[in-house]
Order: structure tokens, then sequence, then C-alpha cells
């Protein structure tokens, strides 16, 4: 794959570009799995990042996601939107409309959106919004704008992504129980995976996940939770084994309400950039069986984005 480049944006120091000559995966995906949690980047000389992002990335385009999703085997992509382009939609939109069906998005809009602007999101591929409450990423919104959001999207049969901070999960309990549509959580919530599994910190996220049957979890993003990291780096039999077992817990509570993505092009990674087929053969230890992988990366995200009509 071509190397990045910034477009007409300075890159933010100190980041790391996505790595370009991501290994086979030695696991087998599943025919028909899906990515569901990549994003698209600019190009900013063409698709212009958002004046009020709290980080520039290089440039990630549509046809660099669609060589990611040949070369390890995917055969669709949920697009979501990252913050750095905040609730400008377009470069989202037109990754979607060139898939040719096989990308859904999830997209950013604010309370002012029109109803005409969400058909015309339906319409190209955008199947719900997202909700970010991680500080570092986003100012804060007012919780009343994104029920009122949230109500409205629920009529066109979309779905809320949130994202947060594990710490942030008792604050926010009582408002995502009141959403009226299904809620995705981004990355399993950030657990601290220095902490024991069956402790208090993951225990509460696995009760929110008991108590609420609309919640899904994305067991995705090992490299930005691990604390022991790739194998390369030290050595380790099992990549970002330390994350294992917390992704495994989840899938085997709860195999029919879980998804999985590479979350390429991997923002705001300083200290190491994922080879992406290191991510897919992760999958093997963290849904262990055939009809675990399959629910995970088949039945669930095409239940959630291209359900039969
Ligand atoms: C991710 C994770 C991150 C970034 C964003 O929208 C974003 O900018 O979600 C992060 O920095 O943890 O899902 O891509």
């Amino acid at each position: 794959m071509s190397k990045p480049v910034s477009g007409d944006f300075t890159k933010t120091p100190g980041w790391l570009d996505w790595y370009t000559g991501p290994s086979k995966p030695s696991f087998q995906l599943p025919p028909g799995a899906v990515d569901a949690h990549c994003h698209v980047f600019g190009p900013g000389a063409q698709f212009p990042y958002a004046p009020e992002r709290k980080y520039t990335p290089c440039d990630a385009s549509k046809e660099q996601l669609f060589a990611l999703r040949d070369h390890l085997g995917f055969a669709r992509n949920v697009i979501v939107q990252a913050t750095c382009h905040g609730a400008d939609n377009r470069a989202l939109v037109d990754a979607c409309l060139a898939s040719g069906g096989r990308a859904r998005g999830v997209a950013t809009v604010r309370r002012s959106v029109s109803d005409a602007e969400l058909q015309a999101l339906h319409a190209a591929g955008v199947r719900g919004v997202r909700f970010n409450f991680v500080k570092r990423l986003v100012d804060f919104t007012p919780k009343e704008e994104l029920l009122e959001i949230a109500q409205r999207i629920q009529a066109l049969g979309w779905h809320v992504v949130v994202y947060f901070e594990a710490a942030d999960l008792p604050d926010l309990w009582e408002f995502f129980s009141a959403l009226p549509t299904p809620v995705v959580v981004d990355h399993m919530g950030r657990p601290d995976v220095s902490q024991p599994l069956d402790g208090p910190g993951f225990g509460l996220f696995l009760k929110f996940m008991r108590q609420h049957p609309h919640v899904w979890c994305k067991v995705s993003c090992p490299e930005r939770l691990s604390l022991a990291g790739p194998p390369a780096l030290n050595g380790q039999t099992a990549p970002y084994r330390d994350v294992l077992p917390f992704a495994r817990r989840v899938v085997e509570l709860f195999p029919d309400r879980v998804l999985w993505g590479t979350d390429w092009p991997h923002p705001n990674l300083k200290d190491h950039m994922p080879d992406d087929g290191l991510l897919v053969d992760f999958i093997a230890h963290i849904a262990p069986t055939p009809e675990l992988q399959r629910k995970l990366l088949v039945d669930n995200p095409m239940r959630l984005y291209w359900p039969k009509e």
C-alpha cells in the first residue's frame, strides 16, 4: 500500500503513520466477514479536516481502506466518522457511495441537521450516529441535544455508537439506559487491562451489558488498550495477550451482541502502529470457535448494518 501523506494539513507531532505493509493473516476470516470499525481520513486536500478537531491525522483514503479490506480478506466495512472530521460527513459519504454497497457508515450529526440531510445520509449507507465522550477528542455536547438526535434517527432504524473511558461509565449509565435505539460501545468501553478481569471496573461494564439488552460491544482495539504490546516488541506468543481475556469474556457472555473492527488507520497512536494482519490473527484468540467467529464477524454486523428488509 502506498505511503500516507498529510495533504494540505500538518499531522499532529508524534503521531505514527499507519502501517503500509500489513502481513497476510494466518487466521482465515469466514466468508462475508465485516470490518465493523474503521475510518477514512480526508484526503485533506479534498475533504478538509474540521476546524474544531483536536488532532490532524495523516490522510487515509477510501482506496487505501478498500485495498486493506481485500488484502485482509474482509467482504465489507463499517466506516465510523472520526472526530477530526467533526460533523462534516463528506469523506465518509464519498467512501460509502464508492464502495458498491460494501460499506456502511456511522456519522456525526448536530442537532441542526435537517430531515433531508438525514435522508441523504441514509441513502448513502449511513446506519448510525456516533456520540463521543472521550474528553481528549471532543468538546462537551449537552445530553438533551444527543437525546434529541437519537430520537430522530430512531425513526430511520439507525443506532447510536458511543465512545467513552471506563471511568465515565457510572456518569453515563442513565443516559445510555434512556437511549431509544441499540447502543454500540466502542472498544469495550476502554477497560484498564492492568486490573483483574473479575474486578469491579470490568465487572461494572459486564453488568451494564447484562442489564441492557439493547447494548452491543465492539471487542476491538487491543493495540490501544494493551500495556503488554504486540509480540514483536517483547516476544510473547499471543498478540496483545493482556487484552485477550477481556475481549474473550465479552464474546463468550454476549455472542449475539459483539462486533469486531480493525480501527484502521489507528488514529492517535504514538508508541507502536499495529500490523493489521496481526490484529486479524487476534480474533482466533477471542472468538475460539467457528460459531463464535461467524456471529462476531458476519451474523451480528449483517443484522445491524445490512438487515434483510
Ligand atoms: C478510534 C479511537 C480514537 C479516535 C477516534 O474519532 C476519533 O478521533 O475515535 C482514539 O483516539 O482513541 O476509534 O479511532
